[in-house]
């Protein structure tokens, strides 16, 4: 019925799109001055600058590049099973991807966000959202490892997350699809009055890291799209962009494009912490669980939770006001003073700029246009501080430099353009190959950006790169914003889909690099500290091989008296004390992976042989002149069989 407006605004971006190639488009052996290949020449054995994490979207990991160089250093795996490091595969790491479903091994990764200290990155832990079956992890950099999961009560699709406060007190997190706040069995026509959009505030244990839903506030059933937490004079609030303010729960191309204005919703997080003292919090049953890898023990377990703390606006005044903001919001991006809340409207060409300090006297003022479920929509006009008159067309996100210029990214017109914060002017603009959508500019969601480099996260790459069949690379671009100009210097395929990113000078992350975990102070349950002490113990039918690893042997490396039918864990300790020295672990026909243990780690491999025989296994990783000698056998019999377990390396015992 309403298939015209879908049309409408379905054929309009469609022409956009393949109308306004940017400017520059065609030369794309664009003139460079040949001190550009300097500029990104990392020569051999020298480092890279900045790190930077990239994440991987549908690949659900986050990946690691230095800058300028963009050579990929590592990809973590965080939401996904990783057969190259047994992720997921192993014991020990299946249950961080425990949730209120089972087990699930993938998600959609789409924004890191580096902790902070007094608003500034300070290289401890980064964390990403889990957009499928919400989930927030932390990844610990000291290992560069995910440590820690937590999945989110009430929420469909964890888009707006997860954005830290000044001191990560907080990793907030918001629904991008509302949903009925609790689940229940309704008719999807009752959209209105059952669902709910739920944002979470995690708070962040200030030394462990470890975190806890604190609380959740309930807002009408709109789209909340991204956030950004306040810094300097905004400290203490969080801002989230909704789209979808119509509340439409079909075609929403059309429906959620009605109104000409959305909202960024402000949430005042200190308050909220005064309403969770003073005890107005509704307890609401649910279930939702809680995953931390613990380096000491090498071992990650679970734990459900089975109730959240919700706060309702209606009875906590003050807690919330939206703000007015054109066109379907996506980006929100607080510039580096706190004082200007950047609302990026994608279907709009200008950008409005809107003035904390006039949203705070708003409030005094009670300058509101109206109030929607108990929440004040504050007057557009006396909170706006300008108008960037861009140019460009739709704009998604904002970065900042560290001298008072902020940089733009337009999806439809494949672009970044760099204003003056305050003034509004357009500075310099560059085009992008192709459709950017976000940027990162190492902290340039900081109060203190480092500046210098700026990357383009781009969505279609088309022919930047030699074709791979119908699936193309994605890709990042890497400008210089040291100078007037933005300047481009260099391509870069990326692993997955890149959307956010997060860049940090590689010296608040290196020194603090771990190189092998202290074998005296593993605590694994089932570690095996020295080779004498190896064994093979059977329970029922349950078998476990307690080995080591040293270059370039097992202990055992010869096993018997295993039969099918048994499940066999390999609990594979790595006695090396040294940096680089991981050895690998596969064995015949295990429906798994290989295990890819560190120095001092012990994993876990389930085995669960189905047929009789002698089987192989070896080591994976090239770890010694002699690593093609690092291999056993392990000899299967008949359920039942008589053949004794007897384990041993070298001389039979
Ligand atoms: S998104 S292109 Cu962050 Cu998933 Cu904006
Ligand atoms: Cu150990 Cu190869």
């Amino acid at each position: 019925m309403k298939n015209s407006t879908l049309t409408g605004w379905g054929i309009f971006i469609l022409f956009i799109i393949t109308s306004c190639a940017p400017k520059g488009s065609d030369d794309k052996a664009s003139p460079f001055s040949d001190d550009v290949a300097s500029k990104v020449y990392v020569a051999p054995g020298q480092f890279d600058e900045f790190y930077a994490f990239l994440s991987g979207g549908f690949s659900g990991q986050m990946s690691v590049y230095g800058l300028p160089s963009g050579r990929l250093l590592k990809v973590i795996p965080v939401f996904s099973l990783d057969a190259e490091k047994g992720y997921g595969f192993n014991e020990e790491t299946k249950p961080l991807l425990q949730t209120s479903y089972g087990f699930i091994p993938w998600d959609d990764a789409h924004h890191p966000e580096l902790s902070q200290t007094d608003g500034v990155p300070d290289g401890r832990w980064i964390f990403i959202n889990g957009n499928n079956t919400p989930r927030v992890a932390r990844i610990d950099l000291s290992t560069f490892e995910t440590v820690e999961i937590i999945e989110l009560p009430n929420s469909g699709g964890n888009h707006s997350s997860p954005f830290t406060t000044e001191n990560t007190e907080y990793v907030v997190a918001g629904t991008r699809f509302s949903v009925p706040v609790p689940q229940k069995d309704v008719a999807v026509e009752t959209y209105k009055e059952n669902f709910k959009g739920a944002l979470s505030f995690i708070s962040c244990d200030p030394v462990t890291g470890h975190m806890n839903v604190a609380f959740q506030v309930l807002l009408p059933a709109f789209n909340y799209d991204l956030a950004h937490s306040g810094k300097g004079a905004s400290h203490g609030w969080t801002f989230f962009t909704c789209y979808n303010t119509e509340e439409g729960h079909t075609l929403l191309e059309a429906n959620a494009s009605q109104y000409d204005k959305d909202f960024i919703a402000a949430i005042n997080w200190k308050k909220a912490e005064e309403y969770v003292k003073q005890g107005k919090t509704h307890d609401f049953p649910t279930s939702y669980y809680h995953n931390v890898y613990d380096d000491n023990s090498h071992m990650a377990t679970s734990e459900q939770i089975k109730s959240v703390k919700v706060l309702i606006p209606d009875e906590c005044p003050g807690l919330v006001y939206f703000l007015p903001t054109p066109k379907s919001p996506h980006g929100v991006d607080v510039d580096p003073t706190g004082e200007y809340i950047v609302g990026a409207g994608k279907l709009s060409a200008d950008m409005s700029v809107h003035s904390f300090s006039k949203m705070l006297k708003a409030i005094e003022d009670k300058a509101f246009e109206k109030e929607i479920a108990g929440i004040p929509v504050l007057n557009y006009d006396a909170i706006l501080a300008g108008v960037v008159k861009s140019g460009g067309l739709g704009p998604l996100h904002t970065e900042f430099d560290a001298t008072g210029n902020a940089f733009t990214t337009f999806f439809i017109s494949s672009e970044i353009v760099k204003w003056k914060v305050g003034t509004w002017e357009v500075l310099d603009r560059a085009p992008c190959y192709y459709s950017v959508g976000h940027l990162m500019i190492p902290g340039g969601d900081s109060k203190k950006p480092f500046g210098k480099y700026m990357l383009a996260l781009n969505k279609i790459t088309k022919d930047r790169y030699l074709p791979t069949g119908p699936e193309l690379s994605q890709s990042a671009q890497l400008y210089d914003i040291s100078g007037d100009k933005i300047q481009l210097l260099l391509d870069f395929p990326t692993v997955g889909e890149p959307h956010y990113g997060q860049g940090i000078p590689a010296s608040l992350v290196k020194p603090k690099s771990k190189q092998f975990f202290n074998l005296a102070d593993n605590a694994h349950p089932h570690v095996t500290k020295s080779e004498d002490q190896a064994k093979v113990v059977r329970d029922g039918n349950v078998v476990r091989v307690y080995m080591t690893t040293i270059r370039s042997h097992f202990a055992p490396d010869n096993i018997e008296g295993i039969q099918v039918g048994d499940k066999v864990y390999f609990h594979i300790t790595n006695l090396e004390q040294d940096w680089d020295v991981p050895h690998g672990f596969g064995v015949m026909g295990a429906t798994n992976a290989e295990l890819l243990i560190m120095p001092g780690q012990t994993e876990t491999l389930l085995w669960e042989p189905l047929f009789e025989g002698v089987f192989p296994f070896y080591c994976t990783d090239f770890c010694s002149a002699l690593h093609q000698e690092m291999q056993g056998y392990v000899r299967v019999s008949k359920k039942g069989s008589t053949v004794p377990l007897k384990w041993w390396t070298g001389s039979s015992k």
